[in-house]
């Protein structure tokens, strides 16, 4: 087919449009050259199909067990700050239980006025909240600790996602059943086969801790908890009990072994730290990233995502010499507490070597540390919590790489 007429192609097709916009036209339109647009196309569906040009996926945890593995996000194949929620990490240590909406109950009880207990149903029919909030696995880049650096940004920072979340807030719960003196945390108890269990902090039940059924807009994914989870802003994804069946207020912590032999950080004198809860300031390039070819030389947009588990992101620097001048790269708006915040910055590949990287700072003003700085804080015993700046290198050939420590 010659341009020339694939160009009258065109200018036909343009005005069958142009009839759209207009109204609507009685005239059948000028038959089209071009061969797709004369054929019917596939009739509607009840539920929508994945776009044919999305091969990106999760990609499985290591642990022989898949029940207690775990999957990341491709956040390089991302868009924006939504994770799609078949996209979303999955951290699970006994498997994804077969529950049913119908049969599903919450039980609220302990140091309260009056026990009660939940269906979904009537969760559904209490004021509802939609907050979007990022989740991170406290493991997440745990193997950036040791001289395993991550390759590519899927493997290093994959346990991390964004959804908008749709439920009940905690706080209406615990106002209805009211807290009786000495109530000062909660254990939140899944319905998993190993009852995950947590404690947590009342005030952060009755700040902003949710309890959702709805993610990015439909029912909870059956890996993501449905019928039901909580979601606990900010905070390790640990503590976000999925398959929810039990609150119980108590006076003290449970001191679960989610909370003593794991999650916890050991420090160098061999000390723990324990209850770690807010997730620092964390950002990482993420176009390009390790795994990625740049073909041209010339513009290229540097973009990738921060967060933090303590408010707003503030700002976002760039490096693109490896730290030597870091420059300010440009925030999405608008930027949501506790959610994933996505940085742009435009960036001259002159086909020479370079070495790029980010580092958030929260409105708390702290600042997202070298890996050298945290490794001096806390030692090289860690393996959760670990927010440092991830480097990548461009090499002349285009092709970007981790950096090694
Ligand atoms: N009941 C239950 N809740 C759970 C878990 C679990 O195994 N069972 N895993 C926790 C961990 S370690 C994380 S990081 C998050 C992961 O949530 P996601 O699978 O929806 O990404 O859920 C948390 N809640
Ligand atoms: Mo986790």
């Amino acid at each position: 087919m010659s341009s020339d007429r694939t160009r009258r192609g065109w200018i036909k097709y343009g005005a069958a449009l142009g009839g759209l916009f207009t109204g609507c036209s009685t005239e059948p339109h000028e038959q089209s050259e071009d061969e797709g647009i004369n054929k019917l196309g596939k009739g509607v569906g009840l539920y929508g199909e994945r776009s044919p040009e999305q091969k990106v996926a999760r990609l499985l945890g290591t642990n022989k067990h898949p029940e207690a593995s775990s999957s990341t996000t491709p956040l390089d194949s991302t868009m924006g700050i939504v994770t799609p929620a078949a996209l979303h990490f999955e951290r699970h240590h006994a498997g994804v239980p077969a529950l049913s909406e119908k049969d599903h109950e919450l039980l609220l009880h302990g140091l309260v006025d009056t026990p009660l207990v939940f269906s979904i149903a009537d969760l559904k029919r209490l004021p509802s909240a939609s907050q979007t909030y990022f989740l991170e696995c406290a493991g997440n880049g745990g193997r950036e600790w040791s001289e395993k650096v991550a390759v590519d940004v899927q493997s290093g920072f994959g346990l991390a996602s964004c959804s908008e979340w749709t439920g009940v807030k905690l706080s209406t719960l615990l106002q209805e059943a009211g807290l009786k003196a000495g109530a000062q945390w909660f254990i939140a108890e899944g319905g998993d086969t190993c009852k995950m269990h947590r404690s947590l902090p009342i005030e952060k039940g009755l700040k902003d801790v949710l309890l959702a059924y709805g993610q990015n807009g439909e029912a909870l994914r059956p890996e993501q908890g449905y019928p039901l989870r909580l979601i606990v802003p900010g905070w390790e994804g640990n503590v976000s009990v999925k398959w929810l069946r039990q609150i119980k207020v108590v006076a003290e912590p449970l001191a679960s072994r989610e909370e003593t032999s794991k999650y916890t950080d050991m420090m160098p004198d061999g000390k723990a730290r324990q209850y770690t809860f807010a997730m620092e300031a964390k950002s990482v390039i993420t176009n390009p990233s390790g795994g990625h070819k740049l073909t041209k030389r010339g513009y290229v947009e540097i973009s990738g995502l921060a967060w933090t588990g303590k408010g707003r992101i503030e700002r976002v620097e760039v490096t693109t010499d490896g730290g030597k001048r870091w420059q300010q790269a440009k925030l999405q708006e608008p930027r949501l507490p506790m959610a994933f915040t996505r940085f742009r910055f435009d960036f001259h590949w002159s086909g020479e070597e370079a070495t790029i990287a980010s580092r958030a700072v929260d409105e708390s003003g702290y600042v997202q540390p070298a890996r050298e700085e945290l490794l001096a804080v806390r030692g090289g015993n860690s393996h959760y919590h670990f927010n440092g700046v991830k480097l990548w290198r461009i090499a002349a050939d285009g092709k970007v790489t981790h950096v090694e420590a």
